[in-house]
């Protein structure tokens, strides 16, 4: 890909630089993004699936359904994309990449400044009194585990439509954008809220705004630049030409 000559300044005279990944950036490590024409919401309704409302209803269906994408995501490793932005961490003071992704593969490529705004895949905790859940999950069981403390539900540790995201998660990302110089979105179809006013929030207060993705988006139009192909093939060839 060329890049443009303007876009390179602007990243080597970058002090503070922050990230928005969302699906795309985890679909070349083989996790399906939810609004793409193969992804999750093609076939599932989220309603049912990733909201309170459908937990009250069903919840073995929506506890079920986590343990079969928890298999997805334990078989799994980060790609190509993840790796570009841990080398891209160490080229500047000021870094943060804020996640919508729960498969923890940010961390586990190495990144050290990641903000979960949706929670994890990873952990659980109970739907009535919150405490976090520490027993091993055994995947395969069909039955819903009841917490200990109150015999109350067991549920992954994700934020579904209509709950509020985390409040320090959410301060600091938007913290992080207001003080960007350039703000990346990548892999996001902007479509869900609070997260996708982030790049608007960095892009009123002055920042640089560029959008990796194969697809045009709600953002496209407000970007900078925009960067046409897969985190996984864009993000390593615009690393190495950074200082
Ligand atoms: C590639 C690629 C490759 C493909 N390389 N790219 C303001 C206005 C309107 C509505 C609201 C609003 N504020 C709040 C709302 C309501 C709601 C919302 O936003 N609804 C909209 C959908 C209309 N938001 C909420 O409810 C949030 N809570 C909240 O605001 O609380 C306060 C409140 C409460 C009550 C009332 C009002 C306010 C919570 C949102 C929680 C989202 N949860 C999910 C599920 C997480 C758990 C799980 O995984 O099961 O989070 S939904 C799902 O969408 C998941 C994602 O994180 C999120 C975003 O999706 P993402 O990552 O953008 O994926 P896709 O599939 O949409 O896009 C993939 C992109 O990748 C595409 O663009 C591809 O082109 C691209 N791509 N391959 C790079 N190789
Ligand atoms: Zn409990």
């Amino acid at each position: 890909m060329n890049f443009e000559h303007k876009l390179i300044e602007a990243l080597n005279n970058a002090n503070r630089v922050a990230i928005l990944t969302g699906a795309g950036i985890s679909a070349e490590s083989g996790i399906k993004t939810f609004r793409d024409p193969d992804g999750l919401w093609a076939k599932l309704n989220p309603a049912e699936l990733a909201s309170i409302d459908g937990f009250m209803q069903n919840p073995e269906t929506v506890w079920n359904w986590y343990n079969e994408r928890r298999k997805v995501i334990q078989s799994t490793k980060p790609n190509a994309g993840h790796f570009a932005l841990v080398e891209l961490e160490k080229k500047y003071d000021n870094f943060h990449i804020v996640t919508q992704n729960i498969d923890r593969l940010h961390q586990m490529a190495g990144s050290k400044n990641v903000i979960e705004l949706h929670g994890n895949i990873i952990e659980n905790h109970c739907f009535d009194c919150k405490k976090p859940y520490l027993k091993e999950i055994n995947l395969d069981d069909k039955e819903l585990p009841k917490c200990p403390k109150c015999g109350g539900k067991i549920r992954p540790s994700v934020v579904w439509f209509g709950e509020s995201l985390p409040f320090e998660a959410l301060k600091k990302a938007e913290k992080v954008a207001l003080e960007a110089d350039v703000f990346f979105s990548i892999g996001t179809s902007s479509e869900v809220y609070p997260a996708a006013a982030l790049p608007y929030i960095a892009k009123n207060a002055g920042a640089i705004v560029i959008e990796v993705n194969p697809n045009e988006t709600k953002l496209s139009s407000e970007a900078d630049f925009i960067l046409r192909g897969t985190s996984a093939t864009v993000l390593p060839e615009l690393v190495k030409l950074l200082k």
